[in-house]
């Protein structure tokens, strides 16, 4: 049987406009999910004046300003980055699990790719270990992004 045809995006920035929507909660670990996310924007060829950073002040509140951001026709991507540490209450479920809800409603709802590059995790350990060196979630999300604006393009 001969291969079906397939398309995939390809993560290269050149030529797209992204915006990153970043939670300033626990910012010691999101600084470095951003740092990650823009030096993958950079490695990618991406300009300064294509990628935005919008800050709020915590998880819960990424999904609406990504709405806003990915509604308002500038953005090819966004990259959500947070970080969301589970403590003795139940609030980590709503912050956590609302913020993840929301982001991909914005996303379904807009048609412009949102990537995921909030932590969700269990001790200040994992969020770090996710937040250094090759690991870097936000450098993930960031290849996410593009590599969706890309496939989107394409579709
Ligand atoms: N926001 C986070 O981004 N991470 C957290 O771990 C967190 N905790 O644990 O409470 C958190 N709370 C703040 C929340 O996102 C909102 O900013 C706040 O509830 C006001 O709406």
């Amino acid at each position: 049987m001969t291969e079906p045809r397939t398309t995939e995006g390809e993560a290269g920035a050149r030529g797209h406009r992204v915006a990153i929507v970043a939670a300033r909660f626990n910012d010691f670990i999101v600084a470095s999910l951003l740092k990650g996310a823009t030096a993958a924007w950079t490695a990618h060829g991406g300009a300064a004046d294509d990628l935005a950073v919008i800050r709020v002040p915590g998880a819960f509140e990424l999904p609406l300003a990504a709405k806003k951001l990915a509604a308002s026709g500038r953005y090819d991507a966004l990259v959500a980055l947070g970080c969301v540490i589970r403590g003795d209450t139940p609030h980590f479920e709503y912050v956590a699990g609302e913020c993840a809800r929301g982001l991909q409603q914005a996303g379904l709802d807009t048609g412009v790719p949102i990537a995921f590059g909030v932590l969700t995790v269990e001790t200040l350990e994992q969020a770090r270990e996710r937040a250094t060196g090759a690991g870097n979630k936000g450098a993930e999300a960031m290849d996410s992004a593009l590599e969706m604006a890309s496939l989107l393009k394409s579709l």
